[in-house]
């Protein structure tokens, strides 16, 4: 019997000597090169960049990593260093949406996505090894889907730069994978730089680095995995996008983008119920994503709390997308100590962030533990992160 594989938020990663090592027992020779790409963090801005909106993620140092070699024929070969399904083989010219499973849907998506292109995708033998949480909300189908990209761009010679990767992972996620999805997760990690938060105008791509440090305002941030596993493939993201493509149309906008805080009591007259709240969470989100830039600027990291508070509480009353764990997690989380909380990423499960000075890490950490036991809810995960590079060649 096979053991259980470790948990990935647990599991260090094996260095790229390590994985080219594995690569060669599993495939024979050495690959042509090793290349990372990283999970996300949301620090704010939901459900915005579909709607040409801002957001401002940053790349965590929690990383996929994929050594690839160039084949002579158009047959994939594919592995992973977790689960146990073995080498999957495949081949380029059978690729079609809906045509894989599993972790697999990400790499054939973004050769699909390449050839759709009409990029010349080589056949490859490739392993993967990653260490971003599953299903945690922080983008670990998105880093799969970014260093492979990383990989093939450069194994194909396709000159594709950051924006033009960008949108072939998204048309991998929309059609080959089927969830609709914007282009937030995708662009922290190809565009993620060390220090900094990724701000970004998801209308053109216009993308500026934000420092965001923690350190020497003695804060850090608190990622608390809940463990309710989520995907965007289910229909809850996919009505949210709805709604939000619902009201853009009634106010006879291109996108909620050009809704203004200011514009939403008349809104409020032309759109139902659900659907204003909908749009009220957009609108005032962009706004708070822009003073959040202002104030890290301005004032740095202490003052942003009360933003990221308004945030969760937006998408819990108004956008509908948080669950009782990630309540439980921004409650405790803000009231052992906390500055600022919210959900990230996607919702519906997934992970909440908690800015916390760090004298009270410990503290807080308890609480929620606690919180949880007491609640029955399975234990949390819970981590520090900060702003990482983005994807790269590590060998
Ligand atoms: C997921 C999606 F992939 C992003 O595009 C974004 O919409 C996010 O949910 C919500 O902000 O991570």
């Amino acid at each position: 019997m096979n053991a259980a594989p470790e948990p990935l938020a647990t599991r260090g990663q094996p260095g790229t000597k390590d994985l080219a090592a594995r690569f060669a027992k599993e495939f024979g020779g050495a690959p042509d090169g090793v290349w990372q790409a990283p999970g996300r963090v949301n620090l704010i801005g939901e459900h915005t960049d579909y709607n040409e909106g801002f957001v401002l993620p940053f790349a965590i140092d929690r990383t996929a990593r994929v050594a690839v070699r160039v084949r002579p024929d158009s047959a994939v070969r594919l592995l992973s260093t977790y689960g146990d399904q073995g080498v999957v083989s495949t081949a380029l010219d059978s690729l079609r949406p809906g045509s894989a499973k599993g972790w697999t849907k990400y790499p054939l998506g973004v050769m699909w996505a390449l050839q759709e292109r009409g990029i010349e995708v080589p056949g490859v033998d490739l392993l993967l090894d990653s260490n971003v949480p599953l299903g945690a909300g922080l983008s670990s189908s998105h880093a799969i889907e970014c260093a492979v990209i990383s990989a093939l761009n450069e194994l194909a010679g396709a000159g594709l730069d950051a924006e033009e990767m960008v949108l072939a992972t998204q048309r991998a996620e929309n059609e080959f994978v089927g969830a609709p999805t914007g282009i937030m997760d995708q662009s922290a990690s190809l565009r993620g730089s060390e220090g900094h938060a990724v701000f970004l105008d998801c209308r053109d791509q216009n993308a500026r680095l934000v420092p965001f440090e923690t350190q020497p305002a003695d804060l850090v941030l608190l990622v608390i995995d809940t463990k309710v596993s989520h995907s965007h493939a289910d229909g809850g993201y996919a009505s949210r996008r709805a709604s939000c493509e619902l009201g853009a149309e009634v106010l006879g906008v291109k996108a909620l983008r050009d809704v203004q805080v200011g514009d939403l009591e008349e809104a409020s007259g032309l759109l139902d119920e659900v659907t204003f709240r909908r749009v009220r969470h957009v609108v005032t989100e962009n706004d708070r994503v822009l003073q959040t830039v202002e104030l890290l600027a301005s004032e740095g990291p202490g003052a942003i709390g009360p933003l990221l508070d308004a945030s969760h509480a937006s998408m819990r009353d108004d956008f509908e997308i948080s669950c009782p764990e990630l309540d439980l997690a921004v409650d405790t989380a803000r009231t052992s100590g906390a500055i600022g909380a919210r959900m990230t990423g996607g919702g519906f499960g997934g992970a909440a962030i908690a800015l916390t000075p760090a004298a009270l890490e410990q503290k807080v950490r308890d609480a929620v533990v606690k919180a949880f036991a007491e609640a029955g809810y399975r234990a949390p995960d819970i981590f520090t992160v900060s702003p990482a590079a983005g994807a790269r060649r590590v060998a």
